[in-house]
């Protein structure tokens, strides 16, 4: 048995160039890191993510009282318990902070530990961290859900929808999936420059040219897919995030250009886009509460693959509310909307019960920490999605999934989409 000797935290930056939790765990012989992202389109029920609101030095960003309460509280409570026992220790830290969103500690301060253990007792083994989930064998590798046009509040162009990804679907490996995403981006890339826009990316390394219209940047992706020799909705589809939050108000919708509209008519503007399109996922079509609008865009769609984000915030609860409404078919998954490994594996676990694909998702704030690289192979989670080919945050977890399958050798398969 390892024990925890310490924890020890640091306040380093994130991808946005904002503060954020590093915590490094230590037992005799190893050490292990790890850090926290920090969402710009969160939902309401996430876990609460600490910072020091009255700091001048840092505008009210900084997050020392966070790693503080590491540094002491934490480091003294987890002292001496067994690295690998990640349940005892994650239930620990929430029994500390007592409050339901995890507002006293913070989930930034309690995700960055539970991340960190789960390292350190993959290293403590001697196993990559990939081996360290719930799969054993048979690992299977996620489809890339590449974020190639940044818009929302990821971005200042003006489009409303945050993010146009594509999945390379007829991919026959993980490689394969990262050159025809490639191929795509590099002619998208000249398609923007020869419209006489921007090739400049956005927060999650998707272009965001200057455009406004969602059609437009619809029709570049789908010219880029075609003058790349693939077909759209066969060998590349398109998938979108919408983070309807951001474009409600008072039981209607801004989606799909300036003017708010009615669900019905949001919904008959979606199938309109998804038959013009060929698109194959939306994710947080609608907002966070409207749980009548999702079972209605449910009833009314067939084979769209329809993401909870906003509206589960990786929890259990939510989920299983979501479940009972028929409000989706996938849930998008992120550590810090809950706040520790554990539950995340819990989610997860269960949305695979219930027949949901598993999407592994990075924050539009994120770093250099490749975790859910390993998390979505450990899982077999579907899909995951971190950004575009461009910015070392985003690509560092594309560059992970090939060491993993390299790794795997001939045993490596891809994940099933349909
Ligand atoms: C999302 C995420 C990640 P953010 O909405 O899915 O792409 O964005 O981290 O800003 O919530
Ligand atoms: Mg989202």
């Amino acid at each position: 048995m390892s024990k925890i000797l310490k924890v020890k935290a640091r306040q380093v930056f994130d991808s946005r160039g904002n503060p954020t939790v590093e915590a490094e765990v230590f037992t005799k012989k190893n050490s292990a890191k790890a850090i926290c992202p920090s969402g710009a389109s969160t939902g309401t029920y996430e876990a609460f993510e600490k910072r020091d609101k009255n700091n001048k030095r840092y505008l009210g960003k900084s997050v020392l009282n966070a790693v503080n309460l590491i540094n002491n509280k934490i480091s003294k409570k987890l002292k001496g318990y067994n690295i690998h026992n990640q349940e005892r220790i994650d239930t620990i830290m929430i029994n500390l902070d007592g409050t339901k969103q995890k507002i006293k500690l913070g989930a930034n301060a309690i995700l960055a530990v539970s991340m960190a253990v789960k390292k350190l007792s993959a290293k403590e083994k001697k196993i990559p961290l990939y081996k360290t989930f719930f799969i054993r064998n048979n690992f299977k590798l996620p489809y890339p859900l590449m974020n190639i046009i940044n818009g929302g509040a990821h971005a200042d162009n003006g489009l409303r929808i945050q993010e146009f990804m594509i999945r390379p679907d007829r991919a026959k490996n993980f490689s394969d999936a990262m050159r025809i995403c490639f191929v795509v981006i590099k002619n998208l890339s000249k398609l923007i420059k020869n419209k006489g826009l921007s090739t400049s990316v956005g927060d999650e390394g998707g272009f965001a040219p200057m455009i406004s219209s969602n059609e437009q940047a619809l029709n570049l992706i789908v010219s880029a897919i075609k003058k790349s020799g693939f077909v759209n909705g066969k060998d590349v589809s398109i998938c979108l995030d919408v983070a309807a939050n951001e474009l409600y108000k008072k039981n209607k919708y801004s989606i799909h250009s300036k003017k708010f509209i009615s669900v019905e008519k949001s919904i008959k503007e979606y199938k309109k886009i998804i038959k013009k399109y060929k698109i194959k996922s939306i994710e947080d079509p609608f907002a966070e509460n409207d749980w009548s609008a999702w079972s209605m865009l449910m009833k009314s769609l067939e084979k769209v693959q329809i993401v909870g984000d906003d509206l589960y915030v990786t929890n259990l609860e939510r989920l299983k509310k979501g479940f009972l409404n028929v409000s989706s078919n996938s849930i998008l998954i992120k550590l810090n909307q809950i706040g520790t490994v554990s539950e995340t594996l819990d989610v997860i676990r269960f949305a695979q019960i219930i027949g949901y694909k598993t999407i592994i998702s990075h924050r539009s704030g994120d770093s250099e920490d490749t975790f859910i690289a390993d998390l979505a192979v450990g899982t077999n989670s579907n899909q995951i999605k971190t950004g575009s080919l461009a910015r070392s945050e985003r690509v560092a977890k594309y560059n992970q999934l090939i060491r993993i399958e390299e790794e795997l050798g001939k045993k490596a398969r891809m994940n099933k989409i349909h």
